[in-house]
Parts: structure tokens; sequence; C-alpha cells
């Protein structure tokens, strides 16, 4: 139980951050209602065709981000939450194995979302019983710049990789919100702490980040969770072993060097690095098993054998010619080419030897 200084009329950041804790989140902090001060970079980006098919974010709910009282009316304060996600395990950009895929690790336990609603609705009722108010608790899918709302409640800055990055602790951690009625006090953005460093952007195989800003059009994470058709053919090789997300560009930043592990029991990885030949041989209904309540799902399954399929190709191991011929007869036309491409991929790179 939160013991309440006397005149608290504005609750502090402490007082919030202590119900977060109870509730099982690993950061909190709150931003003050008022206009979104990043929306102009948001409409620019969007305007810039940078958002590529993500209808959710170019939609005619995209100006509802211009402020998020939009999506609360009386809206007077945003607790923004963060949750740990990472392991001991090895990093990508360390896998040695070619005839592995790699899985990024936010999708390597369950899903997120429901998790953290639940304990967003949790905050909300310890909320309500120190202060009455109403309240919304937001988890990724709302319209809402959930990585400005969380820089301007003091989580971290926003790295040239455009992650939240919180010193001493990294970027491996999810973002949620309780939007809420009651008055809070406001916590403080900290500095931007990625100085002369761009590592991020040197390694990232498609070129997709210049500083601040990724063109999800050339992102390995976008192609692989939201794109629904054709993978574009240039960009295939520096996808790797990649078959779900990327995790390159926080991999190799120098904040996650020592970053802070989960201790949720929900975020243990099933299997981060999957047999590549075993997954081009599954059915449809072994995929929703194998990854049933884990954000893998949203790939679809035509989506994930495309891009088990460009991993065989990338692999260079003459041992998925055989899977590969059968994927290019697979009725979805979208797998189909791509089980072709890597076909000639895997040709291509035995003649370069
Ligand atoms: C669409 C989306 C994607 C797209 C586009 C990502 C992008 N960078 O825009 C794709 C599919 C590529 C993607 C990938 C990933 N995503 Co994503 N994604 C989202 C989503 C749904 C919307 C993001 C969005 O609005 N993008 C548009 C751009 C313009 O907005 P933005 O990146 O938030 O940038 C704003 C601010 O950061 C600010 N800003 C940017 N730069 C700067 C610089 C300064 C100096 C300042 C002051 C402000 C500022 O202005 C921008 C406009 O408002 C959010 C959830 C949400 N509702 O916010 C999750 C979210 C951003 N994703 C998340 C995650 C975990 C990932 C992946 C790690 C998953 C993976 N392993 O593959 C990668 C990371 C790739 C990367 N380097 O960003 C987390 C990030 C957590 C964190 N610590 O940062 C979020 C918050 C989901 C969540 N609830 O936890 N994602
Ligand atoms: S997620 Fe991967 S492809 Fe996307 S910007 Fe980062 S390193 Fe590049
Ligand atoms: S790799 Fe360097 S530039 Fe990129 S986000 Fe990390 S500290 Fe910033």
């Amino acid at each position: 139980m939160v013991n309440l200084p006397p005149d608290s009329t504005q609750l502090t950041g402490s007082v919030v951050r202590e119900l977060a804790a109870e509730c099982g989140f690993d950061l909190a902090g709150v931003a003050a209602a008022g206009p979104a001060p990043d929306f102009g970079r948001y409409r620019a980006w969007v305007d810039a065709g940078m958002a590529g098919e993500m209808r959710y974010l170019t939609d005619h709910r995209a100006d509802l981000r211009a402020d998020p009282a939009e999506l609360l009316p009386g809206l007077q304060s945003v607790i923004s939450v963060g949750m740990l996600y990472s392991g001991p395990e090895p990093c990508s950009v360390d896998m040695t194995e070619p005839e592995r895929a790699w899985v990024s690790r936010y999708a390597w336990g369950d899903d997120y979302h429901d998790l953290m609603r639940g304990r967003l609705k949790k905050l909300a009722h310890k909320l309500c019983e120190i202060r009455e108010c109403e309240w919304r608790a937001c988890v990724d899918t709302a319209p809402l710049l959930e990585r400005s709302l969380a820089r301007q409640a003091g989580l971290g800055w926003i790295g040239k990789n455009t992650c939240l990055i919180r010193e001493g602790v990294g970027s491996w951690f999810f973002l949620g919100e309780l939007l809420t009625t009651a008055v809070l006090q406001p916590d403080l953005p900290p500095p931007d702490r990625c100085g002369t460093c761009t590592r991020c952007i040197d390694a990232c195989p498609t070129a997709a980040l210049t500083p601040y800003q990724l063109d999800a059009r050339l992102c390995i994470s976008y192609f692989t969770i939201e794109l629904r058709g054709m993978i574009p053919e240039n960009l295939r090789e520096g996808m790797g072993a990649n078959i779900f997300g990327c995790d390159i560009c926080q991999d190799v930043c120098p904040w996650n060097r020592k970053a802070v592990q989960t201790r949720e029991a929900a975020f243990a990885p099933r299997d981060f690095a999957p047999d590549l030949e075993k997954l081009g041989a599954i059915s449809e209904a072994e995929f929703q098993g194998m990854f049933r309540s884990s954000p893998v799902t949203r790939a679809k399954y035509a989506g994930f054998l495309r891009n088990v399929a460009v991993a065989m190709g990338n692999s260079g191991l003459d041992q998925f010619r055989e899977p590969l011929r059968r994927m290019a007869e697979y009725p979805n036309a979208v797998v189909a080419e791509h089980a072709r491409w890597a076909l000639s991929r895997l040709s291509g790179l035995e003649q370069a030897l």
C-alpha cells in the first residue's frame, strides 16, 4: 500500500512508480496532457510515404495522434510504463549457424499486449483508490505516439535507431500508457545520449535508418511482420536469417551491452533460433500451434513461409534446395515466387564460390 504525503494535491512520479511496480511494470513516468509536440514529425514521416502499406498509420484516425485527449476527454496526465523483455540469450548479430532462422527478441515469448493491458487495468484500479478519475489503457494499437509520450514521461531518450533507450537499462522494453483525468506531477525528458555514435545506422543491412528516422519501406521488421505481399527483391539479401522482426539496430547499440534483463516468465524464449528446414515444412495448423499466443502469428502463415524461403536462400546451404523446390509449388503466389528467388540465390552463391 502506497503512503501518500499529507498535502498530496498532485500525485508525484514516485507514487506513480510505486503503484506501477506493484502492478509488475519495470519503468513508469508521467507526461502532462497537451498537444503532441512530435506530431509534426509523424505527419511529415507519413506524408513522405515512409509508413509503406501500414494503413493503421495513414488512415482517417491518423490525426488523432495530434493530441492524446482525443482518446479520453478531460485527459490530464499520461502514465507511461515499460516492461523489459530481453534475457541472457545471444544477439542476432552473433549468430553463426546458417541452418537456423532468427526470431526477434520481442517475439520470443508470449504476446505482450494482453499481459500489459491487464496490468494497466490493475494500475488504474489502484490509482482510482487514491484519486477518483476516468482512465483508458493503451498498448501499441491505439493512435498514440508511444515513444514520444515515454520520452516526455522521462522513460528514456529517442535514439538514432528511433527506439526509446534508457540509460543503465537499454532499449529492450515494451511501452504502454494509462491515460487518466487525474492530475499527476509530470516528469522531465532525459537528455539524448547518442552523441556522435552511428552504429545502428552503419549496421542496418537495408539502409533503412537516417538519424532519428526509419523508412519502413526499407526495414526488415516491416517486411517480415507487416508487409503482406512481395518483399522488394533488391532488399531480400539484406534480410539474412531474420524471419520475424529485426533486432540489428538494437543489438549493436552500446546502451544494450549491459541491458537489464526481464524477470517475466511469460517472455521466456520458446525457440529463438528455430531450424529452418523444420519451419519450411510446417502446415498451417502446426504454425498456429507452434506460435499460439506469440506475436509471430501476426505475419500470417503465408507471410511466415515467405520469410522462411528468403532466409533459406540467404543461408548458402544446398540442403535447402529440396524444401525450396516444394515451396516453389505452393499455391500461394507470393510464397512460390520467394522460393524461386531463394533457389536462384543459392545457385548464385554457389557460383560465387
Ligand atoms: C509502426 C510501428 C513499427 C514500424 C515502424 C517503426 C518506426 N520506427 O516508426 C515497424 C514495423 C518497422 C516497427 C518495428 C519495430 N518495432 Co514497432 N511500433 C510501431 C508503432 C505501432 C507505431 C510507431 C509509429 O508511430 N511510427 C511512426 C514514427 C514517425 O513515429 P516514432 O517512431 O514513434 O517516432 C516519433 C517519436 O519517437 C518522435 N521522435 C522521433 N525521433 C525523435 C528525435 C528527437 C530528438 C525527438 C525529440 C523526438 C523524436 O517523433 C516521432 C513522431 O512522433 C509503435 C506503437 C505506437 N503506437 O507508438 C510500435 C513500437 C514503436 N515498436 C516497438 C518495437 C519493440 C519494435 C521492434 C523492436 C520490433 C522488432 N524487433 O522487429 C522494431 C524496432 C525497429 C526500430 N528501429 O524502430 C516498441 C518500441 C519500444 C521501444 N523501447 O522503443 C513500440 C513502442 C511498441 C510497444 N508498445 O512497445 N514498429
Ligand atoms: S530493424 Fe533492422 S532493418 Fe529495420 S532499421 Fe533496424 S536494423 Fe534496419
Ligand atoms: S547505436 Fe549509437 S546512435 Fe544508434 S541508438 Fe544506440 S547510441 Fe544511438
